[in-house]
């Protein structure tokens, strides 16, 4: 049977005032008691933040830089998307409970959704943020390719949407300013798409550290090209090809499609971009977190 119809480009649902995939919304119960494991992982993003690329890095140091055993299998089975609930498609919380340890975990959440058993158990997290105007763009060409999400628009109409919140997993702004607060109470490093960009190796050194680990310059090496660009593009376990066409055409826009900072340039016009700064700075003024649109 063909169930196309039924699961893709539906509006979404909101939970606690968050929109998220209707199916989501439906199961939210299940993800609500999800349960962590003390030595779990969380990786934590806004969408199209960067979370494949540091998924990767993280599962390659967590095999030692072993770029063939990263190769088992594809990342969204490697790193389980948590709350990715989609009948007959997939169920992150189900995939996670069979999942032995150390466990790598993705969420896009906003912080105050996220199942109150991570902060029970002081997991440690790993949270990356990218510019909101690269964000947009990303988003927009992923609107376009991955059928999950509503149809996107003009560009204009998506944006506007963006900057309201009203696209899957909500406001940016929210996003980056909540996770940057719990950052002061919580095991959380707070990383830049944009210092990964600038200088890869420094924060993978950062990871490192944050996980207490130590690995010889070689495998850092080794994991910096395996996490490369041009590298996962090509690689069917990071470059989400092996997803059902139903799902992401890579036809409409490669799911890796650029990896850069400041193509914004390439997509805003002069109007826009003015009405996005004015807007931007009311909306960030109240948080210390600073980003960079360009390296
Ligand atoms: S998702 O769907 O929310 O999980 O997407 P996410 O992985 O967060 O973000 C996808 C964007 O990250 C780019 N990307 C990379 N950039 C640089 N280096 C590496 N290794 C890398 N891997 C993925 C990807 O191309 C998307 O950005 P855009 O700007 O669309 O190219």
């Amino acid at each position: 049977m063909d169930k196309q119809p039924d699961i893709f480009r539906r509006p979404l649902v909101d939970v606690q005032g968050i929109p998220v995939f209707w199916s989501m919304a439906e199961e939210w119960s299940q993800v609500e008691s999800f349960e962590a494991r003390p030595d779990d992982l969380l990786i934590a993003t806004y969408p199209k933040s960067g979370t494949t690329w540091v998924s990767e890095i993280l599962d390659l140091i967590y095999n030692s830089g072993d770029a063939e055993k990263c190769k088992r299998d594809a990342i969204y089975n490697r790193v389980p998307f948590m709350e990715l609930i989609v009948p007959g498609f997939s169920n992150g919380v189900e995939e996670l409970k069979v999942m032995p340890s150390p466990r790598l975990v993705k969420t896009h959440l906003p912080v105050q959704l996220l199942p109150s058993s991570f902060w029970k158990n002081n997991c440690k997290m790993v949270y990356v943020a990218r510019n909101a105007k690269d964000v947009a763009v990303s988003y927009y060409y992923f609107y376009q390719m991955a059928k999950l999400h509503p149809e996107p628009g003009t560009w204009q109409e998506f944006l506007d949407k963006f900057m309201t919140g009203r696209v899957a997993f909500g406001s940016w702004y929210d996003h980056v300013k909540g996770w940057w607060e719990k950052k002061k109470d919580y095991r959380i490093l707070y990383l830049f798409y944009e210092d990964m960009k600038e200088d890869p190796k420094r924060e993978i050194h950062k990871l490192l550290k944050f996980l207490e680990r130590d690995l010889p310059e070689e495998v850092v090496n080794k994991i910096l090209y395996h996490s490369s660009f041009d590298v996962m593009k090509k690689n069917p376990s990071a470059n989400y090809t092996t997803a059902p066409k139903s799902d992401m055409d890579h036809s409409v826009s490669p799911f890796m499609r650029k990896g850069i900072s400041g193509d914004w340039k390439n997509q805003f016009t002069v109007a826009q971009y003015e009405r996005f700064e004015e807007d931007y700075e009311k909306k960030m003024k109240s948080s210390t977190v600073k980003f960079r649109s360009e390296i």
